[in-house]
């Protein structure tokens, strides 16, 4: 089997219209994944639904050319099993997509996890019972599942965001989006390709596409921050070196704002020398990836401070843009960092090719598709195909496609019409039972991905064994808890620079959609202080009916590994303002 066979668990499964399981999983990514491993491991009963023919989640569906992860391999998995830890060996510093694939692929089948996932199979309606206390959920097949736990391991970044160009249909060439691409081979041999968009899919894809295409456009909204991944294959004294050392890496990693570990210089950078500055700017550059924006502890924080980084990368990019018009256009004017920093191989030097043109449509638009190509400012741009690398509606766009209803009829996404609100960003009040992994108000796409999937997930599960040992029925967030955890998740936000500009973070990539900054960004080891203490002393904030009153004695179950120690505490914003802590 290769990474991209598509899998079917039980092609001839007919759908169930009268299952009863403890607990319905809606996504078979890496959150669908150990959320079933830790469900069975429990003793309760489960179905994954997913729409894709196979496990991975995002990992699926992009397989854009030049897909990779960046954040490094070895911090880019799952860290619950110390076997598997041991015995997987990535190739590279930074994981190619089909790696990571094959990876999915493996845990899939070293824990059995297939034959309770349900694939080619969309949820497309939760409905809480209020009577049996029970979630109903419905599929796109036919599927009707009773379920205590109605868990939505959705993805953060999986509803791609697809503009409504004038004139899109009329366009005769194939339009891919880097989200959904397709399964088979996609060759762009001697063809005229558009790419829109310049975020993390456009800048990895763009040398790849450049490679093959006979002429490339890109057509740029908002220029992009990128700094060199470096990437490097992993070689067997490397790879037997760290494993040594796995147990402690994983510990430290916990410990860092960012839910990964890499060294960082606390030092403000308005307090260096700009010698220093420089050389430490150097140094970082030279290492490459994410950690460039740990070169100093203040750069996300202070505008000015910003500006030394943003004045040194604007540098970097001139010099390795030889045409200085091209250069110009692809220097940002905003802050460094801002939106989701991108990690690239080549990005710049791509446009030293001749055959690569840059197209600058951030105060004239993309005018309209045509039957053969695109016009912006009157001016016809002849293409062939076009890949759009425009992003997705981020941490609530694949909760708004499945209709949820929860108590008194009301839908989540009637109850999210002005931004995301929810406990921790685990549950939602008025959702009884309903769970969201990485959900909006959680570290999520600010920390690292699997690490934050893995803490929520012990924390749902521990909590629902707690239920089942107390004999509960039902858990719930206290709407004035829930209310004061969303304001402290924009008011952290306000301290960081993150929340000054347009950015899928805070909504505003797609029009229409309200800006709130949706992530939690006061760091990872204090929000899982958070949760711990939560379900330690109780589950404060949340309500748990059903149990008899003898019973309902708090009794932890905590996930021992997620004892965090505080390695930076930057849970105020003035903590966070006078920690000055670096978070990428
Ligand atoms: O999406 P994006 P992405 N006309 O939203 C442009 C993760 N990820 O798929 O900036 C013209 O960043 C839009 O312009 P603007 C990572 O967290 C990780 O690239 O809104 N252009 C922007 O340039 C990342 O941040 C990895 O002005 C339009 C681009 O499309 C997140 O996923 C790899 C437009 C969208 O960029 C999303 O990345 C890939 C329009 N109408 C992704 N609409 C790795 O781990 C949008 N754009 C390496």
């Amino acid at each position: 089997m290769t990474a991209d066979t598509p899998i079917r668990a039980q092609p001839e499964r007919p759908p169930e219209t009268e299952a009863v399981v403890d607990a319905v999983v809606v996504g078979a990514g890496f959150a669908g994944m150990y959320m079933l491993h830790r469900l069975r491991g429990l003793g309760f009963s489960a179905r994954v639904f997913e729409a894709g023919s196979g496990v991975g989640g995002t990992w699926y569906w992009n397989r854009y050319p030049g897909a990779r992860c960046d954040v490094e391999s070895m911090q880019y998995s799952f860290s619950f099993s110390e076997e598997l830890d041991q015995q997987w060996n990535w190739s590279e510093k930074y994981a190619p997509q089909p790696e990571i694939l094959s990876y999915a692929n493996h845990v899939a089948d070293r824990f059995d996890l297939r034959r309770d996932i349900v694939f080619d199979t969309r949820v497309t309606a939760a409905a809480f019972d209020d009577e049996a206390k029970r979630w109903r959920i419905e599929t796109d097949r036919g599927d009707r599942v009773s379920a205590k736990f109605c868990i939505m391991a959705v993805g953060c970044l999986s509803a791609p965001n697809r503009p409504d160009f004038a004139g899109i249909q009329d366009f005769r060439g194939p339009i891919y989006h880097t989200g959904e691409w397709p399964h088979q081979d996609v060759d762009f041999s001697g063809l005229r390709v558009g790419v829109i968009g310049t975020g993390s899919s456009a800048i990895q894809s763009i040398p790849i596409i450049a490679q093959q295409a006979a002429a490339l456009t890109v057509f740029q909204r908002t220029a992009t921050w990128s700094v060199p991944a470096r990437n490097e294959s992993l070689t067997p004294e490397f790879l037997r070196a760290a494993k040594a050392e796995y147990p402690a890496l994983r510990a430290k990693a916990r410990g860092r704002p960012t839910g990964f570990y890499f060294p960082f210089n606390m030092k403000p950078a308005l307090e260096a020398a700009p010698e220093e500055r420089e050389q430490q700017y150097e140094e970082a550059w030279a290492r490459g990836g994410l950690p460039f924006l740990g070169a100093f502890g203040d750069l996300l924080f202070e505008k000015a401070a910003n500006d030394t980084i943003a004045d040194f990368a604007r540098r970097k990019i001139r010099q390795l843009v030889k045409d200085p018009a091209t250069a110009a256009l692809l220097c940002p004017d905003n802050v460094f960092g801002c939106k989701r920093l991108c990690v690239d191989t080549t990005y710049f030097e791509t446009y030293n090719l001749p055959h690569v043109k840059l197209v600058d449509v951030s105060t004239t638009p993309i005018e309209r598709f045509t039957a053969d190509g695109i016009e912006v400012d009157g001016v016809a741009y002849p293409l062939d195909a076009v890949v759009c690398a425009t992003g997705f509606a981020a941490m609530t766009g694949s909760f708004d496609k499945i209709r949820i209803t929860g108590r008194r009829g009301q839908t989540l996404a009637e109850k999210w019409r002005a931004g995301p609100r929810a406990y921790l960003g685990i549950a939602s009040a008025g959702f009884p039972n309903l769970f969201t992994i990485t959900g909006p108000g959680s570290p999520s796409v600010l920390a690292s991905m699997i690490q934050a999937i893995e803490q929520h997930v012990d924390w749902m599960a521990d909590c629902m064994a707690h239920m089942r040992d107390i004999g509960a029925t039902t858990i719930e967030p206290i709407q004035g808890d829930e209310d004061a955890w969303v304001e402290h998740v924009t008011d952290v936000s306000t301290v960081s620079l993150r929340s000054t500009c347009s950015s899928w973070y805070v909504g505003t990539n797609i029009p229409g959609r309200p800006r709130v900054f949706m992530p939690y960004i006061g760091g990872f080891p204090v929000y899982v202080q958070k949760c711990n203490e939560v379900m330690s002393g109780g589950f404060e904030g949340f309500v748990i009916e059903g149990a008899p009153a003898s019973n309902t004695e708090p009794k932890v179950r905590l996930t021992e590994r997620w004892r965090v120690p505080i390695d930076i505490d930057v849970i105020s914003p003035a903590a966070v303002a006078a920690r000055r802590v670096p978070m990428v």
